[in-house]
């Protein structure tokens, strides 16, 4: 039985025995990765090995009371950490809020996303920064502000400046529920009318909580962005190279003016959609199974070890994964909590007397504890 639906037009070049045997829908995009040498591929499975001990930490984190809720990423790394590595640091990301391999890359410091998932703060971190914009639980709204944005690169002249080292574009993750979205649609249309620098990466781990993605979508959904007058495709994306070529490629036409680009990730959460969910209601064991087998990282160690990459470096990366899974433990539960006012605070860049009146009455509210007390 079959549970995805990779046909001979996903681009695949890893092989989920960790070979390199990219298929014909895979040649356009090979000269990507020519630049690339062993230690990148190291690098990458250092990354999702780093994420995936993030991921299993702040799970463990949530089970414990130490978070209000967490959104895992297992089995989406390759499509993150791919499509991240074919980032220029210029570039601007909006991610939706289970982006923790991308914002491992951007330089984002992980701990700062469960400050944001344990409800310390709204933010977590400067996006100016790392360019890395603030996790969005609205579904699809990042599509649209990361259209704006893209429009805004363009205003400013930042596309299309004859130096490759200048040239700005925006790139915007969302899943397959997404698309069912009025904004994500609204977005495309845009987007697509405007010529935006703006790279839509759609992640279809095959459910939106509960729904399958074949319900979001009678077509696969990489088909869409035709309508919509963009070049689309769809890759493999437990596959790090597909995810990195595709990236790359799309990104540099579209840094030289050539509007914006669609890539569809086939892959799978192999998790619960938050872990205020569970699964097991609504999926089978046989079809997680299948996709274990098609780990990404699993996949990405096979070719590493088949190119001579030994015990030793394997052993230090796993080291360095559980001293990141203590690190970011410690992190967390060093997490001071803010002081009460702060949730009335940057919600309007000026005075606004709704915002006052509710920090007065909560003034009072917190006020009436002490006067009971007292009496
Ligand atoms: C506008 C809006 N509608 C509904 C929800 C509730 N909701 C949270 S996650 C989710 C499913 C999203 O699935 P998908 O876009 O495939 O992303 P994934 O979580 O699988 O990465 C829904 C419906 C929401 N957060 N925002």
């Amino acid at each position: 039985m079959r549970f995805d639906v990779l046909d001979d037009q996903t681009v695949q070049i890893l092989t989920p025995d960790g070979e390199v045997r990219p298929n014909d829908a895979a040649r356009t995009y090979l000269p990507a990765l020519d630049e690339l040498t062993l230690d990148d591929y190291r690098a990458a499975y250092r990354d999702m090995r780093l994420v995936r001990a993030f991921d299993n930490e702040a799970t463990n984190l949530q089970r414990q009371g130490h978070l209000a809720l967490y959104a895992p990423l297992e089995g989406q790394e390759a499509a993150q950490i791919g499509s991240a590595y074919a980032m220029r640091p210029q570039d601007a990301v909006f991610p939706s809020y289970r982006e923790h391999g991308v914002g491992l890359v951007r330089g984002i410091d992980l701990t700062r996303v469960l400050s944001v998932m344990r409800g310390e703060t709204q933010g977590g971190w400067d996006p100016e920064e790392t360019g890395f914009r603030l996790y969005t639980f609205v579904i699809g709204s990042q599509t649209l502000q990361a259209t704006g944005y893209a429009m805004g690169q363009q205003f400013d002249g930042a596309t299309n400046t004859g130096d490759p080292e200048r040239d700005e574009a925006t790139v915007v993750y969302f899943g397959d529920g997404a698309t069912s979205q009025g904004d994500t649609n609204e977005a495309l249309v845009f987007a697509a009318s405007n010529r935006a620098p703006v790279l839509f990466f759609l992640q279809n781990n095959q459910w939106a909580i509960s729904v399958p993605s074949s319900v979001q979508s009678r077509t696969p959904f990489a088909h869409r962005a035709a309508g919509f007058g963009m070049p689309s495709v769809r890759i493999d994306g437990n596959d790090v190279m597909a995810a990195y070529a595709a990236s790359r490629t799309h990104l540099e036409r579209i840094r030289q003016g050539g509007g914006p680009a669609f890539i569809e990730a086939m892959t799978y959460r192999m998790g619960a959609h938050t872990t205020a969910d569970d699964p097991t209601k609504y999926r089978t064991s046989e079809e997680e199974a299948y996709w274990r087998q098609r780990d990404p990282i699993d996949r990405l160690e096979r070719y590493l070890r088949a190119q001579g990459t030994g015990d030793d470096f394997f052993d230090a990366v796993e080291q360095a994964a559980k001293a990141y899974a203590l690190e970011i433990r410690d992190g967390t539960l060093a997490l001071q909590s803010p002081p009460r006012t702060v949730i009335f605070e940057h919600i309007y860049s000026e005075p606004h007397p709704l915002v006052d009146e509710e920090r007065a009455w909560a003034d009072r509210y917190e006020a009436s504890f002490t006067e009971e007390a007292a009496q």
